[in-house]
């Protein structure tokens, strides 16, 4: 059987429950880093008939095509060998269901936006829709997805400046965290006595609170605390590359790929400008 193949970037939060679902179940795959920054290689034809909304993570599995994280987890837990992710008993099954449906109701890409700098990211989702506008032009193909994506990315901006979108994002999280402390004193899991994809879900939560510097909202709630501590302690944590802060190593092939020859492009001209500036001076 062939490897299966991931698209996504090491530190969005939709890639991390995808590698921890992987990881978690012990399937072999292979990343194919997709640059959602400065070159938006997300926004590219190859890539948009592959993910229509312009998103990673994407799962390729031979000739099946599967986007969105919540699917994509489900598609893992339930097509391979390997510990079962989702319990077998009714009621550990239902409390996984409930929490796996409550994070996917929070958008914590909103909770990222409004936790960094507002010009920062006005500014960047300015250039994406500008960039998405001149894909549209160019690829009258595919003018449907772009034109969705566009109202996305203006949707989102506008929400993410919102203070009050953000209180309520953050009320919100607030509440689920009560109750998850509260749950976690009674039993180490989230759905019970065993591991499954809401503590996948959970934990890349969790991890990306920390890379928020928003630690204390874990840290004031102590059963929480410790069963972050022990997600953390899983071989998995480290195997499926999880970001609690920014590392540049897993980047570094990324940048290589498409940073690297603009770069050296740059490097050429000041040298060529130097040289110029040389010879006129002598
Ligand atoms: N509902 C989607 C959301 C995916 C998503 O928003 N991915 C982000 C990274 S976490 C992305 O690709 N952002 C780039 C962009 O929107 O341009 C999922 O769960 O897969």
């Amino acid at each position: 059987m062939k490897d299966l193949l991931l698209y996504n970037i090491p530190p969005s939060l939709c890639s991390q429950k995808v590698r921890l679902a992987l990881v978690e179940k012990g399937v072999a795959f292979k990343n194919r880093w997709v640059d959602i920054g400065p070159t938006a290689e997300n926004y590219q034809p190859w890539y948009v008939k592959l993910n229509p909304k312009c998103v990673v993570p994407t799962l390729v599995d031979g000739d099946t095509v599967i986007t969105d994280s919540f699917v994509i987890m489900r598609y893992v837990a339930e097509h391979f060998e390997g510990p079962a992710l989702i319990p077998t008993d009714p009621a550990e099954r239902d409390r996984m269901e409930h929490w796996y449906a409550l994070a996917e109701s929070l958008d914590f890409r909103l909770f990222t936006f409004a936790s960094v700098n507002k010009r920062m990211t006005g500014f960047g989702l300015k250039m994406k829709v500008k960039k998405l506008r001149a894909y549209a032009k160019k690829y009258p193909q595919l003018r449907t997805e772009y034109e969705a994506k566009i109202q996305d990315m203006t949707g989102l901006k506008a929400q993410s400046h919102d203070p009050a979108v953000a209180q309520k994002q953050r009320a919100d999280l607030e509440r689920e965290f009560d109750a998850l402390n509260e749950l976690l004193a009674q039993q180490p899991f989230i759905a019970g006595a065993t591991y499954s994809l809401a503590d996948v879900i959970w934990t890349v939560s969790l991890t990306r609170l920390s890379f928020l510097k928003q630690d204390a909202l874990i840290e004031a709630r102590p059963h929480l605390l410790a069963y972050y501590q022990r997600m953390q302690a899983r071989p998995s944590y480290e195997a499926a590359t999880l970001y609690p802060r920014f590392m540049i190593g897993p980047m570094l092939p990324l940048f290589a790929r498409v940073l690297g020859p603009r770069l050296l492009v740059a490097t050429g001209m000041i040298v060529g400008l130097f040289y110029v500036w040389k010879m006129v001076l002598s």
